[in-house]
């Protein structure tokens, strides 16, 4: 550390008393709420409302999931906290205000209120991609226990729902029942056609409760689709002293990403929006091929690089990626993506050099850990739909088929498995030989699981990155 930087470090005052002379003269109103307060919405979401011309018009008042420890943590700060942009070459730091507000998700009071206050024009989420509860087939699990729980709770009028979906329904009731007009609930969570996922699961929890608040949903909130994009770690301890050492004051919540960053967005927002293009977002009618785009070659290669990576023994993306026989099975993916892929005006030979400057930059330390949960759910917008349409053009699709092998392998190696289908996969894996892989297979999509030869594909595929850990 140089001598400036461990002068700064020792006369380090905390980040609140330091920041509130770097807060605008008024904190912004509330006219986004934002559902999931975790290091992503910071980086992203939030850094782009921080950069938008009319910023000060445009205060954000997001809400944690299951903890409350994040909104804690930066109330304290007044919702202030640093963007460490994470380049090969170095680290620069910016201090981000648009978060006036930052609420335990638990207090749903507070959230209805929000909500249904007509200051309120969007609603963005990052609830992560096994919140919205769909089956394989696309429709909300009304049988999942905690949504039926919730339901149970919204038909008894007793208490608050515990999910993300649960409480932005009642949220939304109550914006009906206040009269404060149509809003955007913008989906920032990775998925195909994400504003459509958002809709079914926003409307079909409604629509189980009280039909008449659905058809108000369906008439008054626009579901707006995106691709978001910004490859961002969990915040570390160290992450908090570099802060300190550079900066010279204790932020207890800054934020570690790399300095790319993409938001391409497609709806309507009927009650107006932050000029967020002015910070490089993107605005267009038809977002299909984006999001394959972002979903199958940079989602799809991060997981291929979880599940492969780990059976050979790394810990993160780089590493997994400096490995030849990780980084082959991502390029042999790759290939079968862009094959489904429009040419041209997407520049996909472009986008993947892109992509392995960004997995090479080795001063992000990504997780693979963190990439490999809820893998039943994400392999459905990674792998599956590549898959499908190698088949649909005779093709065996054998590099997606491996990406899916790698997770089975990964169900029995690891130490303990972060999935929404956790005791389904448990289940899946007492059994043995072809019943086992067809059982597993079923759990991320049952039309392959009833396919043979994929079947037989997937099978022989597992053990190919380590040890097979279950004997057929
Ligand atoms: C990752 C994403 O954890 C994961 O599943 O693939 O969070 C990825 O880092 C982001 O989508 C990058 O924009």
């Amino acid at each position: 550390m140089s001598i400036e930087l461990q002068a700064k470090a020792e006369s380090a005052v905390e980040f609140p008393r330091l920041n509130r002379a770097l807060r605008p003269s008024a904190k912004a109103p509330v006219r986004i709420v934002h559902l999931g307060l975790g290091a992503f919405h910071r980086s992203h979401q939030a850094w782009y409302t921080h950069q938008a011309g009319d910023a000060a018009d445009w205060g954000i008042a997001a809400f944690t999931g299951r903890r409350p420890d994040a909104a804690l943590a930066l109330a304290e700060q007044d919702g202030l906290y640093t963007v460490v942009e994470r380049g090969d070459a170095g680290d620069s730091f910016a201090t981000v205000s648009s978060i006036v507000e930052a609420v335990d998700g638990a207090d749903v009071g507070r959230l209805t209120a929000l909500v249904a206050a007509p200051a309120t024009a969007v609603i963005t989420l990052t609830i992560t991609e096994a919140a919205y509860r769909l089956r394989a087939d696309g429709s909300l699990d009304t049988g999942a226990a905690d949504v039926a729980a919730d339901l149970a709770l919204l038909a008894s009028g007793g208490g608050y729902p515990t999910t993300p979906l649960g409480r932005l329904v009642l949220a939304l009731a109550a914006r009906r029942a206040a009269g404060a007009g149509p809003l955007a609930v913008v989906c920032c969570d990775n998925l195909s056609n994400n504003g459509t996922v958002a809709h079914n699961a926003v409307v079909g929890m409604a629509g189980a409760w009280d039909a008449g608040l659905a058809s108000w949903i369906e008439a008054n909130a626009s579901f707006v689709s995106t691709s978001v994009d910004r490859i961002t770690p969990r915040t570390t301890g160290a992450d908090v002293e570099a802060v300190q050492a550079a900066c010279g004051y204790r932020d207890s919540s800054p934020v570690v990403a790399e300095p790319f960053s993409n938001w391409v967005l497609s709806g309507d927002f009927p009650a107006g929006r932050p000029r967020w293009e002015d910070a490089g977002a993107v605005f267009v009618a038809d977002i299909e091929p984006y999001e394959n785009r972002k979903l199958w070659l940079l989602n799809g290669a991060h997981s291929l690089l979880a599940y492969a990576g780990q059976l050979r023994g790394h810990t993160t993306v780089a590493e997994a990626l400096a490995d030849p026989l990780c980084r082959d099975a991502v390029e042999r993916f790759w290939d079968e993506a862009e094959a489904n892929l429009p040419a041209g005006e997407l520049g996909i030979p472009a986008y993947r050099a892109a992509l392995l400057d960004r997995f090479s930059n080795a001063r992000i330390a990504h997780h693979l850990a963190q990439i490999a949960m809820d893998g039943s759910t994400k392999l459905r917008m990674r792998a599956v739909p590549v898959l499908r349409a190698e088949r649909a053009q005779g093709r065996t699709g054998a590099a997606a088929a491996r990406m899916i092998a790698a997770w089975m392998d990964h169900t029995t190696t690891a130490d303990e498995l972060s999935d929404p289908l956790a005791g389904e996969v448990a289940a899946a894996n007492r059994l043995t030989g072809t019943e086992r892989i067809r059982a597993l297979l079923a759990l991320v999509d049952p039309s392959l699981a009833a396919d043979g030869p994929v079947v037989e594909l997937v099978e022989d595929l597992c053990g190919t990155f380590g040890e097979r850990a279950v004997s057929p």
